[in-house]
């Protein structure tokens, strides 16, 4: 039997296939990564520390950042979910994290699909925040009766895809023409279409009764709406953007600027309106065809994000809780002035690595330095914590900030309504859905929290083997 590609190759091969299709149809995008890979190299250039902070996994960060890649679709039905989490697993990429979108007005649920060992992450970390269209939240019920219809009728994958997903499962892998195969046929899923499927009427209701049920219900497939590349510096490449011709949107999302980055900050650009067809639908009155009609759909957009350090569950709390306490200080500022606000409000979250480590509010991976021996083991601590201080301390092991690997709520409603426009944020008074988005999924979403634990645990674990310390561990 031939041999099967391994899925973080086919990843890889789905993610450059994919960046340069996105590049052809939406040149800014192309730009965006020219900005993104300038100032990276003006980062690194100016910072040694930045470079020393990117080399935890043995340089692997710093190899991985010029690929790295994030994507959103947004998707109809239960059987879309379902089939698109089967074209992730050939690439190795798997459902972590759910994400209630609706509190902030948007009726869509979500999850990211990513790599999760670390090995394919530090290979490349390619992740698409796919989110679910609830059409239960659309209050018309002949709206909704329609648009559930609709979407019954399309079909987003090719047959081969199909087919190939069906090897995949049956035979555990696919071989080098088969994986070849597969990126073409998982790319048509993505693909643009400027070809509406419902006549003007039909779109312009949609649209009314929300933005996004539009863009999901009333195209072929769920077109990949962004590709966002990694900055090393935020607020300069935010700075940078109107000199290369494009406008972001004017708060930048997530934590402020600080010394250890946590988490995500993120900001986008709109796209432009771009030129769609609808079909002809009627006959006219002397009885020819009434010929297609022209529109235009603002759908795509470009982003950038820069991470920083997994927070803990504590640390995340804290986050959430001094972010909600923002609000009102924050509230109406724009660009550095609201950067200043949030930073502020930002005070009493901790700033240097080794308070988050101690406070639990960050995960750490745990290294060997070079060369290192425990001097006189009897002399240790018992205690867990207390080792684990004597050891950096002595300078045996190294604690590096976890990578944060997976998106956030809040940010991600802002993400929605600066590309959909402001108005776009309804109020829907739900409850959470997660059991209906597993359900549709067909599989739990793992939880992220766990990831980074094992991660640390593992490699603390791995430390105090080699120094012959397992008992404490
Ligand atoms: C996804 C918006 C969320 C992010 O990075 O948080 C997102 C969408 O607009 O479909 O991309
Ligand atoms: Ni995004």
């Amino acid at each position: 039997m031939a041999r099967h590609v391994s899925c973080d190759d086919i990843r890889t091969r789905f993610s450059h296939a994919m960046s340069d299709m996105y590049r052809a149809e939406v040149p800014q995008y192309g730009t965006l990564l020219k900005l993104v890979a300038d100032i990276n190299a003006q980062t690194l250039y100016h910072n040694a520390h930045g470079q020393d902070a990117l080399t935890d996994r043995g340089g692997s960060e710093l190899a991985r950042i010029e690929i790295e890649r994030h994507g959103a679709i947004r998707l109809g039905t239960a059987s879309e979910l379902y089939t698109i989490r089967r074209v992730f697993a050939v690439m190795g990429m798997f459902p972590v994290g759910y994400y209630d979108l609706a509190p902030a007005g948007m009726p869509v649920h979500a999850t990211a699909f990513r790599p999760v060992e670390d090995d394919a992450l530090s290979q490349n970390p390619f992740r698409v925040f796919t989110s679910l269209l609830r059409l239960e939240l659309i209050e018309d019920e002949d709206l909704r009766e329609r648009a559930a219809a609709i979407l019954e009728r399309r079909q987003i994958f090719t047959d081969r895809l199909l087919t190939l997903l069906d090897r995949f499962d049956a035979e555990g892998g696919l071989n080098d023409e088969d994986a070849t195969a597969f990126v073409i046929e998982a790319l048509e899923t993505f693909r643009w279409h400027s070809h509406a499927t419902v006549d003007a009427d039909t779109y312009h209701a949609f649209h009314q009764a929300h933005r996004l049920i539009a863009d999901v219900v009333c195209f072929h497939g769920p077109h990949i709406n962004h590709l966002t590349p990694r900055t090393l510096d935020i607020d300069a490449t935010q700075q940078a953007m109107p000199e290369w011709g494009i406008t972001p949107k004017a708060t930048i999302e997530g934590p402020p600027r600080r010394d250890c980055p946590i988490l995500l900050r993120q900001t986008s650009f709109k796209a432009l309106e771009e030129p769609i067809v609808f079909p002809a639908e009627h006959v006219d009155e002397s009885g020819g065809e009434a010929g297609e009609e022209a529109g235009t759909h603002t759908a795509r957009f470009g982003e950038i994000e820069q991470r920083g350090a997994a927070l803990t569950r504590r640390g995340r709390r804290l986050y959430d809780q001094l972010l909600a306490a923002s609000r009102e200080a924050t509230h109406g500022l724009e660009g550095e002035i609201h950067q200043r606000a949030l930073a502020e409000a930002f005070h009493d979250f901790p700033d240097d690595e080794a308070t988050l480590r101690r406070k639990g509010l960050a995960w750490f991976d745990y290294q060997l330095a070079d060369g290192a021996r425990v001097a006189d083991p009897a002399s240790l601590p018992g205690e867990r914590d207390a080792l684990i201080e004597a050891l950096i301390e002595q300078g045996v092991i190294r604690a590096r900030p976890i990578t944060y690997e997976d998106f956030l709520p809040v940010s991600a409603a802002g993400i929605f309504q600066s590309n959909l426009g402001e108005s776009s944020a309804q109020h829907y008074a739900t409850t959470d859905s997660r059991g209906d988005f597993e359900a549709a999924l067909g599989v739990a979403v793992e939880d992220e929290f766990a990831l980074y634990e094992q991660r640390s645990e593992r490699s603390l674990a791995a430390c105090l083997a080699a120094l012959g310390l397992s008992r404490v561990a």
